[in-house]
């Protein structure tokens, strides 16, 4: 039989003296210290700065996917099969990534004969979402259910946000500077792993030349990765895995459950009303046999990515006003050019790179190519400036489009990505129901995600001054493409769909005011004790750089105020 915990459950576990509980509320309640639903890089700092920082805690880390590889939350391209074949890598994102929302395509089918079954109604089926207007979609916005999340597939780029970036995070400077350094550490940056590769020379010294004003934005990319020392052919990608480091060390003080839903936050309840400052328990499902347990713990983080966080305080009746809401996401605009003839040609006259040119043509005669196999790919950042406000990619790796199969040689292909801001807006959200539950209006209640969870609904527009700035955006990313080429055929300058950077935040931001945000500075809800968010939600900005070192630089803050709460709450308890 199938174990269904029943509304009140818990209280009427606390409430029954230890010997009379009955065997199946014994044997579905977990106890630890810490409980962190998520297991992505921010799930693991949580958990990482908290085995490290405090002497005993216990944490369980909850994740609704599964352990994908045999490195808990290692990064997938680390296999040698896609550093050999990038564009094998694009199939395996689109494999990772699931659609947050997408609204049901026209079901009236003319040609439909017979006594096919068909309704009149609005079709409701499992994974569409009835309720989203489609020009108010993030359509391609994706999230990734496996341990690690989506940093198993990320492209590793880490920048510090440019100051016009970093105008409502309320942590002091000096102290974000001193949290960002660690952010680094953690996630294992460097950005001088490319420095030997011809391309990304070739790459960055056009640039140079090209763009003399803004030759302080050109850098090398900051990157979670790390040359092979055994092999530098390849290099080791960072993942939730590097991000926790030798969880072996804390035996059972870490646990991670898998395929585990966390439905929600549970309060001890008073006349059918939740009471008190603090979370008691967390519901969870096992998602092979659907039997609910409850997590005891004294504290909680969730960090389930900046839409399943909101989606489970939703879930759990912790609904804030700001919660969804304050949402950026940015725009993508996308191109790959074929490098210059003049600058391929240069390449054999170059003594740096003489020697190992002319190996790989004794070893290739018939390549006409002097560029050896395994020279790594460009990785080269323009940073965002003031005169040009965005964030820019000019690499080549996988994503999950951007493949180039055998339309070209991989060698002369340059993929070149520029990321826009948005304007924050409280009108820009996520929603999970009708705002008031007694006035639905055209509002189809009920509906839900494929894992039973409330269906996110997009309401995100672009202002007149996002568009006006995406427009310079396209224009300055053509102006770079001539500068290293021509366009690849069918990865002509293109805007992505609305949602493809995955890069969401504001959901849950944190800030000084509750009027305008979720959680504190430390990432301590408002009016909880005991209850932190994580994730790119948290970030109050607008950012156009990737945001994962800011929310790692968050949440160890937010780690270190729970620590200090565990060590209050010991002391009171003496
Ligand atoms: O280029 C990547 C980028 O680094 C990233 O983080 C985002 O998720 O996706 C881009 C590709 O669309």
């Amino acid at each position: 039989m199938v174990f269904r915990l029943q509304p009140g459950a818990l209280n009427h576990y606390l409430q029954t003296p230890a010997e009379q509980r009955s065997q199946d509320e014994r044997s579905h309640i977990i106890k630890t210290d810490v409980v962190i639903a998520g297991s992505g890089p921010v799930a693991a700092t949580y958990a990482r700065i908290i085995l490290e920082e405090h002497p005993t805690a216990r944490v369980t880390m909850v994740e609704i996917g599964a352990q994908d590889g045999k490195i808990l939350g290692g990064h997938h391209k680390n296999s040698v099969k896609y550093q050999k074949d990038i564009d094998a890598f694009v199939n395996v994102i689109k494999g990772a990534l699931q659609t947050v929302s997408v609204p049901p395509e026209d079901s009236y089918l003319p040609t439909l004969g017979g006594d096919a079954w068909t309704t009149n109604k609005k079709q409701v089926f499992h994974g569409s979402n009835p309720n989203q207007v489609p020009n108010k979609n993030l359509k391609s916005s994706g999230i990734t259910r496996t341990v690690g999340g989506m940093a198993t597939h990320w492209t590793c780029n880490c920048p510090t946000p440019h100051e016009e970036e970093i105008v409502h995070n309320p942590i002091p400077k000096a102290e974000r500077d001193v949290l960002y350094e660690r952010a680094a550490k953690l996630l294992n940056i460097h950005p001088n792993e490319y420095n030997d590769s011809i391309r990304h020379t070739i790459v960055k010294e056009t640039l140079l030349k090209g763009l003399k004003s803004r030759d302080n934005s050109i850098v090398n990319m900051p990157l979670a990765v790390e040359r092979r020392k055994d092999n530098p052919d390849y290099v080791t990608w960072s993942g939730a895995n590097t991000v926790l480091g030798d969880i072996e060390q804390y035996g059972d003080r870490f646990q991670l459950l898998t395929e585990t839903r966390v439905t929600n936050l549970v309060r001890p309840m008073l006349d059918g009303l939740p009471v008190g400052e603090d979370i008691r328990a967390v519901q969870v499902r096992n998602l092979h046999n659907n039997e609910d347990y409850f997590i005891l713990a004294d504290a909680f983080v969730v960090a389930c990515g900046a839409i399943g966080t909101p989606q489970i305080l939703f879930n759990s009746d912790i609904r804030p006003q700001p919660l969804g809401r304050y949402l950026c996401e940015q725009s993508i605009a996308f191109c790959q050019i074929v490098l210059k003839r003049q600058l391929i040609d240069l390449i054999p006259n170059n003594p740096e790179w003489k020697k190992r040119v002319e190996e790989h043509h004794k070893a290739f005669p018939n390549d006409p190519l002097h560029i050896p196999y395994n020279d790594p790919e460009p990785q080269v950042q323009i940073s965002y400036s003031h005169d040009f406000p965005w964030h820019c990619q000019v690499h080549r790796d996988a994503f999950s489009y951007g493949d180039v199969g055998p339309r070209a040689d991989s060698r002369l292909i340059v993929d070149l990505r520029f990321f826009g801001k948005q304007e924050i807006s409280v009108d820009n959200r996520v929603r999970f129901g009708p705002d008031d539950e007694k006035r639905v209006g055209n509002w189809l209640p009920g509906v839900t995600d494929i894992y039973g969870l409330p269906q996110p609904t997009f309401e995100v527009t672009r202002s007149a001054k996002d568009q006006d700035n995406d427009h310079n955006l396209m224009k300055d990313m053509c102006d770079v493409a001539n500068l290293l080429g021509a366009y690849l055929p069918g990865s002509n300058p293109q805007f992505m769909e609305p949602g493809l950077a995955l890069h969401i935040t504001g959901t849950t931001r944190i800030g000084k005011d509750p009027k305008t945000s979720v959680a504190n500075p430390e990432s301590r809800v408002w009016d909880f004790q005991n209850l932190w968010v994580g994730g790119n939600g948290c970030i109050p900005d607008s950012t156009a750089c990737n945001p994962t070192k800011t929310s790692v630089m968050i949440a160890i803050k937010g780690a270190r105020a729970l620590i200090h709460y565990l060590e209050k709450k010991n002391k009171s308890q003496y």
